[in-house]
């Protein structure tokens, strides 16, 4: 392969033994109007990688510049890895049922009800949401606890961006989020695995860290509603499950606020759920993780990182007990 990553850090298709039909036709159109010298640019280049990695049919493109304080030299989890293995429970709790089953989520019209210790509480729709700030790309990994990653470039901005909007009191510690609860919708809330809505929640400093991602899509398109659609958190130093999937209430507390997993399973999952090789889950080690869309027979496992290799939150951190705050 001539090109390995197109100017915004999307790895172009390899390896034509697991290459799907329409990704290889792409990729032959492409390297003909090379060959016949008819583009040549960056713009093309990435436009081809785009096309080469063919999403969902139909969705709605974003346009997005990719941040280069948050790129990865690790290779991107190709897109049907990344869309076929899911954790969404409330459209199944099997790594497949997501992307069988999230086609009933409407994520059309939407609105996220911002709300408590705010001066400024607000409802937002989803076009007021892609237009709050400038859209930006950021290539970040996501650790799973169950002990596997993948690498995502993220459509987004900062959470901090809508925190500012809503202005904050004195009071707001914490933000909890709450996220749909539809039977019409969601056929996995039959089952109770989990206490519904799903809930999640931040400290406000965790909040306002410029990592903590408000996802509003992924691959340059809107998220697919398997990924979390139309509106997501994405904080790559926590565990996977603190980055919650389709967001319709954002609400600033004082306290502390429940979270799903915590509820369903206190001594296994905590409220911060940093990611941290070093605090083993009660069931299984947490020093290494398999990175999905690389784990053939052969791929050796990776070292799980303090943070998730994300240490500029540290200090967000000092002079606690990781331990005992897991
Ligand atoms: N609402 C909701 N959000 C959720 C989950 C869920 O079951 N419901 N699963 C979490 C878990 S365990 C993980 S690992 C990530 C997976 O995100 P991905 O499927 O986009 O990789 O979503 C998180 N967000
Ligand atoms: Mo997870």
């Amino acid at each position: 392969m001539l090109i390995k990553r197109s100017p915004n850090g999307i790895d172009l298709p390899y390896g034509s033994e697991i290459t799907p039909r329409e990704i290889f036709e792409s990729r032959r159109s492409f390297i003909g109007k090379i060959a016949a010298g008819s583009i040549a640019s960056g713009a093309l280049l990435e436009m081809a990688a785009r096309e080469a990695f063919a999403q969902t049919p139909g969705a709605q493109k974003l346009t997005a510049k990719l941040n280069p304080a948050y790129n990865s030299v690790d290779k991107q989890t190709p897109f049907k890895d990344a869309t076929t293995y899911n954790n969404y429970y409330e459209f199944g709790t099997d790594k497949s049922d997501p992307a069988k089953t999230a086609g009933t989520l409407k994520p059309r019209p939407w609105t996220v009800t911002i709300e408590g210790e705010v001066k400024k509480p607000m409802t937002l729709d989803i076009d007021s949401l892609l237009k709050l700030a400038p859209l930006e790309e950021r290539i970040y990994r996501l650790r799973c606890v169950e002990g596997w990653s993948m690498v995502i470039p993220w459509v987004g901005y900062s959470l901090s961006e809508l925190v500012k909007k809503v202005e904050p009191t004195g009071n707001a510690k914490y933000v909890e989020f709450v996220t749909l609860a539809d039977k019409a919708q969601m056929p996995g809330l039959r089952s109770p695995v989990l206490e519904w809505p799903y809930v999640e929640g931040l400290r406000i400093d965790e909040a306002m860290h410029p990592l903590a991602l408000l996802g509003l899509g992924m691959y340059g398109e809107v998220l697919p509603n398997q990924n979390g659609a139309p509106v997501r958190v994405v904080l790559p130093w926590k565990y996977g499950f603190k980055s919650a999937k389709s967001i319709v209430k954002i609400r600033f507390v004082s306290e502390q606020p429940k979270t799903a997993w915590n509820i369903a399973a206190p001594r296994e999952y905590g409220f911060y759920s940093n990611v941290n090789p070093d605090v083993d889950h009660p069931r299984w080690s947490q020093a290494s993780e398999r990175r999905i869309g690389e784990d053939g027979l052969f791929a050796k496992k990776r070292k799980t990182l303090m943070f998730n290799g994300y240490n500029e939150v540290a200090s967000l951190y000092k002079g606690m007990d990781l331990k005992k705050y897991f």
